[in-house]
């Protein structure tokens, strides 16, 4: 790339022809409460033989959820996408409905897969969420509803959603898979729009092995979704609703009300990495740490850092010098739903009016964090950091 420096191989061993970490720090790595809590949940389900179809674990679970959240229902699901493909159903969304196209590609599948077209509207480049402006110059008369994300756990515009949302007559809910105990004005994430899907999986601040689950305070909504969930089945041989199998298994709830207690400790562990990495990668010229609003409350799952034009090694040239050490960033959410293989060939010309989602998703690097991380590893991170900007 002209005006750029490409990194040489001696450039890459930073640390001599060792990698700095013997073993790969993963980006994801999961947050694991208590085992031996766990261990006595699991026994105890082994000893019921109870194992699944909604069993005292996972109502105790949705529970559990329903107040941390402060929302009325919780209906818990097997993961994420099988919520978001339900909840879309239990709204009867068809035609087209308006997402970003920075966002893991399961929020675009779970539309594409029930043959509704998923419009991509561009990001507000400081948030990496919808902006409002691009959602409305995405309507057209076969728009159904929006779904909004509450990317990297930040609150996507709920309020200016909604309002386009009443003003079109269309329906609104959000993906919240990385916000959960996060906040959008002071309030808990899972009460907004008609609905919100969070995602539980392993790489997930808050996980269940697999899972996801289904918000709102919308009773109708609420039982529509449970009987979907369940094959439509009300009671025994009576099915009265078209159904799939969403359920959550009980040794997943298990997972879940085990971590579920604690969830304060990875906070602070997250914001303590955050605030380690917001030190080392102080002043580097370039580099830029995406800033969380101290105002809300966030879970600080994800650590993005942007390579911006005035940085002297490429976003890719860093994420391969990172690799080289074990430090296994990742490029998410590169390079947009739009341009994956199944969307490309839909709308080849997406791209066209998502510059600020193209301009983004060649800049982003997601920095490994959670309740395994040290401070000193992140320490060593940044050194990495600091050696790149100085070979440059
Ligand atoms: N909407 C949004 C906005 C989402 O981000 C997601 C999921 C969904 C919807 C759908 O929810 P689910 O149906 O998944 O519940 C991973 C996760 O699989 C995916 O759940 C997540 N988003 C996405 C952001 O990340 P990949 O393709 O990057 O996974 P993979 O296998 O590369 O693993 C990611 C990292 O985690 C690696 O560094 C390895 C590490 N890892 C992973 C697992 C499973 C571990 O250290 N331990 C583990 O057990 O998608």
């Amino acid at each position: 790339m002209p005006g750029k420096t490409i990194l040489t191989k001696a450039d890459l061993a930073i640390n001599g022809a060792d990698p700095a970490f013997a073993e790969p720090l993963h980006v994801g790595r999961p947050n694991i409460g208590s085992r031996e809590d766990f261990l006595e949940r699991v026994n105890s389900i082994l000893d019921s033989r109870w194992l699944s179809n909604n069993g005292p674990v996972v109502q105790e679970f949705e529970k559990q959820v329903a107040a941390y959240l402060g929302v009325k229902h919780c209906i818990a699901m097997c993961n994420g996408t099988v919520a978001l493909e339900i909840a879309i159903r239990a709204l009867g969304l068809t035609g087209e409905v308006i997402v970003p196209a920075y966002t893991f590609i399961a929020t675009a599948h779970a539309l594409h897969w029930q043959g509704i077209t998923p419009v991509f509207a561009d990001i507000d480049p400081d948030t990496h969420n919808l902006d409002p402006g691009a959602v409305r110059r995405m309507i057209t008369p076969r728009t159904s509803g929006i779904i909004g994300v509450h990317l990297w756990g930040r609150g996507a515009p709920v309020d200016e959603l909604q309002e386009i949302a009443d003003e079109h007559g269309l329906k609104l809910m959000f993906d919240a898979a990385h916000a959960f105990g996060c906040s959008y004005k002071g309030q808990s994430i899972g009460r907004f729009g008609a609905c919100e899907v969070f995602s539980f999986h392993a790489t997930k601040f808050f996980n269940t092995f697999e899972g996801g689950a289904i918000t709102t305070d919308d009773d109708a909504l609420a039982e529509t979704m449970r009987l979907m969930r369940n094959f439509g089945f009300q009671g025994y041989d009576n099915v009265i609703h078209p159904g799939t199998n969403g359920k959550m298994v009980e040794i997943c709830a298990a997972m879940g009300l085990t971590n579920l207690a604690h969830l304060a400790a990875v906070i602070d562990a997250n914001r303590r990495n955050y605030r380690a990495y917001a030190d080392v990668l102080a002043g580097l010229p370039g580099i830029r740490l995406l800033p969380y609003d101290g105002v809300e409350r966030n879970n600080f799952q994800y650590v993005i850092v942007e390579i911006g034009q005035d940085c002297l090694v490429d976003r890719d040239e860093i994420v391969a010098a990172l690799h080289a050490e074990n430090i296994l960033a990742r490029k998410y959410f590169w390079p947009g739903c739009h341009k994956m293989k199944p969307y490309r060939e839909l709308f080849p010309h997406a791209g066209l009016v998502l510059g600020q989602t193209n301009a983004v998703a060649a800049r982003v690097v997601v920095l490994p964090t959670g309740s395994m991380l040290h401070e000193d590893e992140v320490a060593t991170i940044g050194s990495v950091f600091r050696v790149l900007a100085a070979s440059a």
